[in-house]
């Protein structure tokens, strides 16, 4: 594994997030401040909606999930966090200064302010408030498949279906430690206090460093009813590679959701502590970004059940 380092994220815009990872992995820099360095670029970006530019809940609020976790079994999360900026770094903050996993709501962002996070405003993004505005017209709430493939609001269809908006990395890093992070701005026009999987340890996000690392994407309720991510890693453990443990736990959901596995998408990436990734998405329209050593910025088409 020495010297293996590398980067796996979901969907494309993991290649912005994995370059950011990668300037710290290449310097031999800790997975954790890999994982939180890459999807701070994500949280940032303008054209991607996870992050406060995200579309509202239905009441018209953004809130946002998140959480880390290191090679130690250390784990932060925050869920329906308002107004700040890095949820994934109030998440590691959590994880380092209280003796807590989870902090949600406004206890989340009492902490953040109070560890120096600035609160931001709370209006929406021109593009969310938009796609917000074209909601309200029918006020529906139906999950679209592979939204974050579907271009952003500026080129996609009209209304903007930008339902769930995630970035979920994992990094392995030059000793041969794992860590991972996974943030969102959850599915949009979801109802108020709804919490995806992206911020619960085990199935958004789960790290064991004497197996591996695996992080979820898509329908949370879905994921989080088989604790997806733990599902992929105990998996691995039982020996399957990477691809086959998150093609195991593909087929898992589809048999629990039976006819209605159509209707939703469920990904997952993986990868081992001897740096051997993998991906399996339910649905044709994955993709999932990769870097190390040879090449920076590739994107693979995800492999699929259905
Ligand atoms: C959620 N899993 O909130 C997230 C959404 C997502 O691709 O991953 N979208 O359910």
């Amino acid at each position: 594994v020495r010297g293996k380092a590398l980067v796996i994220s979901t969907w494309d815009d993991g290649i912005a997030a994995n370059q950011a990872a990668w300037e710290i992995l290449k310097k031999g820099g800790a997975a954790l401040d890999a994982a939180e360095a890459g999807v701070m670029v994500t949280e940032s970006s303008q054209n991607c909606c996870v992050g406060l530019g995200g579309n509202p809940d239905r009441d018209g609020i953004v809130t946002l999930d998140a959480c880390i976790m290191d090679h130690r079994f250390n784990c932060g999360s925050v869920a329906a966090l308002e107004r700040i900026k890095h949820p994934i770094s109030v998440a590691r903050r959590v994880m380092e200064k209280t003796p807590h996993v989870m902090l949600v709501g406004e206890g989340a962002q009492q902490f953040a302010v109070a560890q120096g996070f600035p609160l931001e405003p709370s209006q929406l993004s021109p593009d969310a408030e938009k796609a917000y505005k074209e909601w309200l017209k029918t006020s529906q709430y139906k999950p679209v498949i592979n939204i974050e493939n579907s271009g952003n609001r500026k080129t996609g269809p009209v209304g903007g279906p930008q339902n769930h908006d995630t970035i979920a990395l994992l990094a392995l890093d030059a000793t041969g430690n794992l860590s991972g992070s996974c943030t969102t701005s959850g599915m949009g026009f979801k109802m108020r206090g709804r919490v995806g999987d992206s911020p619960i340890i085990g199935a958004g996000l789960y790290v064991d460093n004497e197996v591996g690392a695996a992080a979820a994407t898509g329908q949370g309720e879905d994921v989080i009813r088989m604790a997806g991510a733990h599902t992929v890693v105990e998996l691995m453990r039982q020996g399957l590679s990477p691809m086959a443990a998150c093609r195991a736990a593909v087929e898992r959901v589809a048999r629990i959701k039976g006819a209605q596995a159509k209707d939703i998408q469920v990904c997952f990436i993986a990868v081992n502590n001897q740096g051997v990734t993998g991906a399996y998405a339910l649905q044709k329209g994955f993709s999932y970004a990769l870097c190390n050593a040879a090449n920076q910025r590739q994107l693979f088409k995800s492999e699929y059940l259905l």
